[in-house]
């Protein structure tokens, strides 16, 4: 039992500034600076826990390399890839980035490029790529929401075209919409896109229920927004009665998740309460039905969560499930969020829950 682990220090350095969008700074209007929300210390935490842990002595380090003009113009335009390059749209789609962006923005594309080929090569039996910055908002054409590039959609694009994969399932746990991910793949039925969060959240107006896919494609987008203060059971019961078998039906070669942990309880920018254990299972449940479904090839690849504190430990719990740990790091917080009032499933949840079900049929 193997469990690749992609991380590079230069992941760190992607720099967003302390102005841009979400984040304006302007003393003129008493609007103080601060480090943008996507900033490098939620997920260098992530990884220094997991080395203070001891952790990273049960996984095995996979080297990220840059996604090439290839592999990069397989799912963006060569106009995007251009402008990046150019340096001079240092705000594309609400996605800020210093000098070099698109360096770090290569090196995390290719950083799932090179845990979906391990694992898919067989080197190891899953992996996690603890990237930055995030893909799963970036269409073919811009970025959108601190994506860059479509991390992970290149990394699919990567291993149909020199692997052979022919059917991939991508599960989106983070709690805004996976619409990258989902519009680059809409009208392709081998590509199953399923995105479990907060509804309207962002983007705006997006992660409907009754966006489905497109052509031929139909039926392999799935979508399950929940309400705000959905906690562990609302989740649990997402996995179970939508994702899981969502999943069967596709009967994917491949999954790769979209790991966002900003559905947290205390995360800044959304209003879900899952905590680390919540996390564990969410991930157990996928990773036991990539066991069934595809000889347990499954790769997670980091996108938001944006409490340094929280974060780390919940990121912890799923790359413990991924390594098949038995003696798990215990989670601190887990009094303070475990028991809050409204953590089992709520019936408003049951009802958009049972909506999603619906979806199952038409999975292609
Ligand atoms: N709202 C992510 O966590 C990114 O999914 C989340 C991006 C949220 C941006 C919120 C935002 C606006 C801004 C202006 C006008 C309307 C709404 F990609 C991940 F990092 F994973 O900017
Ligand atoms: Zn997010």
């Amino acid at each position: 039992m193997a469990t690749g682990y992609v991380y590079h220090e230069l992941y760190g350095w992607h720099d967003t500034g302390t102005h841009a969008g979400l984040l304006p700074a302007d003393p003129r209007r008493g609007l103080q600076p601060h480090r943008h929300f996507e900033n490098a210390e939620a997920k260098r935490r992530v990884h220094e826990l997991v080395v203070v842990s001891g952790l990273i002595d049960r996984l095995t380090r996979l080297r990220p390399r840059p996604a090439s003009d290839e592999e990069i113009l397989r799912v963006h335009t060569a106009a995007h890839l251009a402008r990046l390059a150019s340096g001079s749209d240092a705000g594309d789609g609400g996605s800020p980035f210093g000098p070099g962006g698109l360096d770090i923005a290569r090196l995390a594309a290719g950083g799932v490029i090179a845990a979906a080929e391990s694992v898919v090569d067989g080197e190891v039996d899953n992996a996690y790529a603890l990237v930055r910055p995030p893909g799963h908002h970036a269409l073919p054409d811009t970025g959108m929401g601190f994506c860059l590039l479509a991390n992970i959609a290149i990394a699919v694009a990567a291993v149909r075209a020199t692997r052979g994969v022919r059917r991939v399932a991508v599960v989106d746990i983070d709690v805004h919409h996976g619409n990258g991910t989902q519009a680059v793949f809409a009208a392709d039925p081998d590509v199953l896109t399923v995105s479990v969060h907060q509804e309207r959240v962002f983007p705006p107006d997006s992660g409907h229920r009754t966006e489905r896919g497109e052509g031929a494609g139909f039926g392999s987008a799935v979508n399950v927004p929940l309400p705000p203060g959905t906690g562990n059971g609302g989740y649990a019961a997402a996995m179970a009665r939508v994702v899981v078998p969502a999943l069967e039906r596709f009967a994917p070669d491949l999954v790769i998740v979209a790991a966002g942990y900003d559905a947290g309880a205390t995360d800044p920018l959304a209003r879900m309460m899952v905590t680390a254990s919540g996390f564990r299972a969410i991930a157990s449940s996928l990773i036991e039905a990539a066991g069934r479904l595809c000889a347990g090839r499954i790769v997670f690849a980091h996108e938001g969560g944006y409490d340094p504190v929280y974060v780390p430990f919940c990121a912890h719990a799923v790359i413990e499930a991924l390594a098949g740990v038995t003696d798990p790091l215990p989670d601190p917080f887990s009094p303070n969020f475990d028991f809050l009032a409204g953590q089992d499933l709520q019936p408003h949840q049951e009802e958009a829950i049972a909506a999603a079900e619906a979806l199952l049929a038409d999975i292609p």
